[in-house]
């Protein structure tokens, strides 16, 4: 069949969402934006949609771009249909209505301009109740301190996609304890190549997987911090 006779409204649910996962795969925004609205007016969860046909979409982009299939520019024009979707259901992911649960700054570290995971959990903490701060992508050290300070979140958040720059966390996580502000903040770090091991080398207070956990994760760790001042200590 040619591209111009697929009718997406007509579609059954699985068949828009394998569409979709294709059509991210070519970058093709509009369509993504159509999807994504099919599914909301059908009755899903902005946050079905958002991980069951965009992020699962941008897994399999990710194995043909690790496979030498797709290649950056190609992978960009995915990331920015992606975005065009994350777009629409951001303000149903952050409208909850949920109860402040407190403040949370993130940022994606020096050298890495990956910003859709960062981005998502971003909307999801938003959703949960949490103001959030974003300071974007390449954040140097001194970025995150001097927001940490400005805004006294309870949490601060670093996102690397890199091998080469999810090291740059211990120089962040370093700089704060010589600050002596360490034990200030709670520290989450995530990216597609940090394991949990990584996050207890680099000194952060959790790992999270993805933006579901880093959600769970924060309330469990606020609670607990709320709990430990609360016993004088
Ligand atoms: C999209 C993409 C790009 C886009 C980025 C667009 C954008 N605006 O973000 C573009 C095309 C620009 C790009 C560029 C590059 N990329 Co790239 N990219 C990807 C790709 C395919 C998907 C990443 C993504 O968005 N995933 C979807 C989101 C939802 O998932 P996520 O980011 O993992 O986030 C989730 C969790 O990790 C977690 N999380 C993430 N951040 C945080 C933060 C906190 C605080 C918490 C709690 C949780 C958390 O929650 C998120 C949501 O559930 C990955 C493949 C992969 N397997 O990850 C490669 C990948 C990361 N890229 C890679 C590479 C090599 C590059 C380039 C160097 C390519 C080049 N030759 O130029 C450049 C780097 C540029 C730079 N300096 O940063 C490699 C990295 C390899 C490595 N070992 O380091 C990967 C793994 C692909 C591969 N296998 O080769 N890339």
């Amino acid at each position: 069949m040619a591209d111009d006779e697929i009718i997406l409204s007509e579609m059954s649910d699985d068949e828009l969402v394998q569409q979709m996962h294709d059509d991210l795969y070519d970058g093709l925004k509009e369509e993504i934006e159509e999807g994504t609205n099919i599914l909301l007016e059908r009755g899903w969860t902005p946050y079905d949609v958002l991980t069951k046909a965009l992020v699962e979409g941008m897994r399999i982009v990710g194995e043909d771009f690790r496979d030498g299939i797709l290649f950056v520019p190609e992978v960009l024009m995915s990331a920015n249909a992606m975005k065009a979707g994350m777009f629409i259901l951001r303000p149903l992911l952050i409208a909850t209505g949920a109860p402040k649960l407190g403040k949370m700054v993130i940022g994606t570290v020096k050298g890495d301009i990956h910003d859709i995971g960062k981005n998502l959990v971003g909307m999801m903490m938003e959703g949960a109740g949490f103001d959030v701060i974003d300071l974007g992508i390449n954040n140097p050290v001194e970025k995150y301190i001097e927001a940490i300070e400005r805004e006294q979140p309870d949490i601060l958040g670093m996102s690397a996609l890199l091998t080469t720059t999810m090291p740059y966390m211990k120089v962040v996580i370093d700089t704060m304890t010589e600050k002596g502000i360490r034990d200030d903040f709670i520290v989450l770090v995530g990216g597609a190549p940090l394991n949990e091991e990584f996050g207890k080398a680099v000194g952060a207070d959790a790992y999270c997987r993805d933006a579901a956990v880093a959600v769970e994760t924060a309330k469990e760790l606020i609670k607990r911090r709320h709990n430990r001042l609360a016993a004088g200590g």
